[in-house]
């Protein structure tokens, strides 16, 4: 009985492996993704979406020969008959961004793809899991309801600036539903910040929606299913609407505006029941709304004051009455306010930081600090007596006596209130609000409670993206650098790139953006993030080709060398390092007529146009010493130079052969002004302009000199650099060229001095200072001098843009074809480090680079993800002549000193230098 059963077993294990095995396909494609990188996308925007999939990593396939992609508009007609679009079998290496040719997808619509691949002529994989899409709403049309708000009152309260005072409105709406549900779909957006309830259900973790975007051209909208959330019979919905970016206190010239539009909202809430039945129901005239609940005033900049004796117990819920609220008055949706499905997440509370110290200051007044500067909010978690104020004040740094430091947050009060309605142990984070601090000063607890590190816990928040790469070396400094990079990156990066998340600014400054895109690319996934961006950025183009130095928005109609050019730059770094064509297309016009309008700024190819120059660049000698010392119009025709580059290189691409030639020739006429007026036969920049670190970096890094000129002048910037004992002298447009340039000139050592220097100003000050986010300026405080006068940011990327050549040279990872199909493995091993590596999530899998000095030996080794090839540039060690490449000794090619072994296939390697001597 016992063998018959364990021969039955057998029997059918046997059976089991070889039906696994029938057919022997190949593993299935995973990590599927659709246009920016967006996973079964709800509301979604993009009615022509393209496909992206990873070939596995274990499976023995090098690469893809041949893909087939199917979309059907329910799961299981997949994979025989997709009847909304199938590619048919493709012979293309192409697994990123691949383009959907089917019917445009329209409001609502839902549909499910999968996709296999070929690795040669007679094997395929098995089929991917199904992925979806469900499409948002496309266009003004499909909306039924109308703007609601509150009426407002005879005459505004206001704040202490004597701006409108726009208290929160709770907004609510009961309704029935007469059958069960099967599916619903609230659509929602509004000109302020919101939190939508139903049945007070907070129904998303989404912070401060719908973001920011030029409100009057275009709002977001956001799309969340609340299927589960509805029931059969009475219903709720509800609200609260604060005046965030749309309504608030908010930029250089609303900080002190007065007549500024409240906040209103607009939903659709459509219910599909079980018998098929369609149900909707609109923000219109029946709302409901009040400003007497317990969010009294909440702004971005000064912070949130939540009364709890306002509280309106279940207002959210069906069976409150809300017959004292006032009637909303209504308003049509404008025509030319495009509602348009939300492009990138949206913010969200991404990680928690607990105290690392609490020091009482005086009785009811406590400190804690964070131990990292961060963006969020503040849980507070705490006991509380009735009539309590607790008050929460938000700093980056300390003062001499230890107090919290806030004169650098400009009119930013960054101050959040608690008041207690009863005794009882309290549990709050506030919503309409965010602030940048590594301390909380909590004051206003009741005395018969002792402080605890737990009533307070840091909330980081930011767009949802995902960190996609990881950087660690041998040089503590170096990683605490990369460390505040990644800081940078994450308080900044709050729904449109900000150049500082904590004073009365907080503005989508361009020209830190087009610095920080290559290395924020590195660190994170934030692809759909500046594609998103760039849309903004192309509805505020003025009509002259202008672009604002801040996108959205707030400075007005004018444009600036080095910053306004990040509608090149931006555009140009995010398809290189993505691969996806459609920045370019979707940019190219943008881009086309920013050149004109350069054009129009120039005489005989030398630009005039204005610009704030080389941001902060140390030891200024300008009168507004914020300024830096490089000509202006050296700055501007640079610029001019490099967007005509740039766009000429994106026309290539687009195989737009004529507006290449176009471009090229105009390119080679600015170049050819710019050094005849800037330099002299020596390479030098000569009078009466004055020579800088920046002016030749600007040279050599945009490629703008004959190369005799160039190889001259590469001696200049060295000398300039020994001038200042190998100090950097460069501010915001001239310090992230620095690498690219002593590298291309093969000043590595160079480099490194300026990259490992610890005086100032040099990035390793900074943190020797105490740094643990990127500053503004380097001595933006020191030990010894204390605070610096101005531009006293505590969390400012822009330097940050170091992070690319951390990247790229020093662990030795960077795309060589768009958007990594090739990569180049190029790590610069030097002496100050005896290991370094770094990794990186690519959209064709983990890329990995890593060396080590071992011994007497040199080890490497990377990872190159299927369906990419890679080029290996390695230094030649003079006493280290043999080299093994997965334990065979190689016969290398040995060009200009390096090891070059070209177009590697996918696959693990490890390069081993051994030490004969
Ligand atoms: C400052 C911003 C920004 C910079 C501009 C010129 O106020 O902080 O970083 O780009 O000015």
């Amino acid at each position: 009985m016992k063998s018959n059963l364990i021969f039955i077993i057998f029997i059918l294990l046997l059976f089991l492996s070889c039906s696994q095995k029938s057919g022997s396909n190949l593993e299935s494609p995973y990590g599927l993704s659709v246009s920016e990188g967006f996973q079964n996308p709800l509301g979604f925007y993009d009615s022509m979406p393209s496909f992206s999939w990873k070939l596995p990593k274990t499976s023995a396939v090098k690469k893809q020969n041949a893909y087939s992609i199917v979309v059907a508009s329910t799961p299981d007609l997949l994979p025989d008959s997709p009847d909304v679009w199938s590619s048919g079998k493709v012979m293309s290496n192409q697994s990123v961004f691949v383009k959907y040719a089917g019917n445009p997808l329209k409001s609502r619509q839902k549909i499910y793809w999968q996709v296999r691949y070929w690795g040669s002529e007679n094997s395929v994989s098995d089929w991917s899991e199904i992925s979806s899409i469900e499409m948002g709403l496309l266009s003004n049309a499909d909306w039924k309801a109308k703007w609601i708000k509150i009426p407002d009152p005879k005459k505004w309260d206001t704040t202490r600036y004597g701006t409108r005072l726009f208290r929160p409105q709770y907004l609510r709406k009961a309704f029935n539903i007469d059958a069960d549900i099967k599916k619903a779909r609230l659509y929602i957006t509004s000109k302020g910040v919101f939190k939508p309830y139903v049945n007070g259900e907070k129904i998303t973790e989404d912070v401060l929606t719908p973001g920011w975007t030029p409100y009057r051209k275009r709002i977001e909208t956001l799309t969340y299913d609340v299927t589960e959330a509805l029931k059969k019979g009475e219903n709720t919905i509800g609200m609260i609407l604060a005046e965030g970016w749309h309504s608030g206190r908010f930029g250089p010239r609303r900080r002190w505006d007065t007549v500024i539009a409240p906040p209103r909202a607009i939903c659709q809430l459509e219910i599909e029941d079980a018998k098929g039945k369609l149900k909707t129901i609109t923000s219109n005239n029946s709302w409901k709304a009040t400003r007497n609940g317990p969010v009294r005033v909440a702004g971005l900049y000064d912070g949130e004051t939540y009364d709890a004796n306002f509280e309106l117990p279940n207002w959210n819920q069906p069976g409150f009455d809300d017959s004292s609220w006032e009637s909303v008055t209504t308003e049509e949706i404008d025509s030319k306010t495009k509602l348009f499905p939300k492009k990138h997440a949206a913010i969200k509370n991404k990680q928690i930081l607990h105290p690392v110290k609490m020091t009482v200051q005086k009785t009811n007044q406590v400190l804690f600090d964070l131990g990292q500067n961060m963006v969020g909010v503040v849980d507070l978690k705490i006991p509380v007596k009735k009539g309590d104020t607790i008050q929460l004040r938000h700093g980056e740094m300390l003062n001499s006596e230890g107090k919290l430091f806030t004169k650098n947050l400009g009119s930013a009060k960054a101050t959040d209130y608690y008041i207690a309605k009863e005794d009882n142990t309290i549990s709050w984070q506030p919503e309409f609000t965010f602030h940048g601090f590594r301390y909380v000063e909590l004051s206003g607890f009741n005395k018969d409670f002792t402080a605890q590190k737990s009533w307070v816990t840091g909330i980081v928040q930011h767009s949802d993206f995902d960190m996609s790469g990881n950087f660690h070396s041998s040089n503590d400094k170096l990683n605490q650098l990369h460390s505040n990079i990644q800081w940078g990156l994450r308080g900044n990066f709050f729904d449109v790139p900000l150049d500082c998340p904590q004073r009365s600014e907080r503005l989508g400054w361009t020209g830190d953006a087009q610095v920080f895109i290559p290395t924020s690319l590195f660190l994170s996934d934030t692809h759909a993030f500046w594609s998103a961006w760039l849309n903004s950025m192309r509805e505020e183009q003025f009509n002259n080709g202008g672009i604002p130095v801040v996108v959205p928005n707030f400075t007005g109609n004018f444009a600036q060398a080095g910053w306004s050019d990040a509608c090149t730059i931006v555009p140009w770094e995010l398809y290189y390092r993505t691969g996806d064509i459609k920045v370019l297309e979707d940019n190219y016009d943008m881009m086309q007529k920013w050149c004109d309008y350069h054009t129009s700024e120039a005489t005989n190819n030398i630009s005039h146009m204005s610009t704030v120059g080389d941001w902060l660049q140390p030891y200024s000698q300008q009168k507004d010493d914020r300024r830096g010392d490089t000509p202006n119009t050296l700055i501007s025709t640079a610029f001019y130079a490099y967007s005509v580059q740039l766009t000429m290189q994106s026309a290539a691409i687009l195989g737009l052969e004529d507006d290449a030639n176009y471009y090229r020739e105009l390119l080679s006429s600015i170049n050819q002004a710019f050094e005849k007026e800037y330099f002299d036969n020596n390479g030098q920049i000569k009078a009466p302009y004055t020579p800088t670190q920046t002016g030749y970096l600007l040279a050599l890094g945009f490629n703008l000199l004959s190369p005799k000129t160039a190889n001259q002048a590469i001696n200049h910037l060295v000398k300039e650099i020994a001038a200042t004992q190998n100090h950097l002298r460069t501010g915001f447009i001239g310090t992230p060229l620095l690498a690219s340039v002593l590298d291309k000139y093969g000043q590595t050592d160079l480099l490194y001095n300026i990259l490992f220097k610890e005086t100032y100003p040099s990035w390793f000050y900074s943190i020797n200072q105490g740094a643990t986010t990127m500053w503004e300026r380097w001595d933006g405080y020191t030990h010894d001098k204390g605070f610096a006068n101005r531009a006293l940011s505590f969390n400012h990327y822009a330097y940050g843009a170091i992070g690319q050549w951390l990247y790229e040279r020093t662990a030795g990872i960077a795309p060589l074809k768009a958007g990594y199909k090739k990569i180049q493995f190029a790590p610069l091993p030097h002496q100050t480090l005896s290991a370094v590596s770094a990794d990186y999530e690519s959209n064709y899998g983990k890329i990995k680079s890593k060396w080590k000095f071992k011994g007497n030996d040199f080890i490497y080794n990377i990872v190159v993800p299927p369906n990419t090839t890679a080029k290996v540039v390695l230094p030649k060690f003079n006493n280290m002549p043999d080299i093994s490449m997965n334990g065979k000794k190689i016969d290398v090619t040995i060009k200009n000193e390096k090891v070059n072994i070209d177009n590697l296939q996918s696959g693990a390697y490890e390069f081993i230098y051994k030490n004969t001597h």
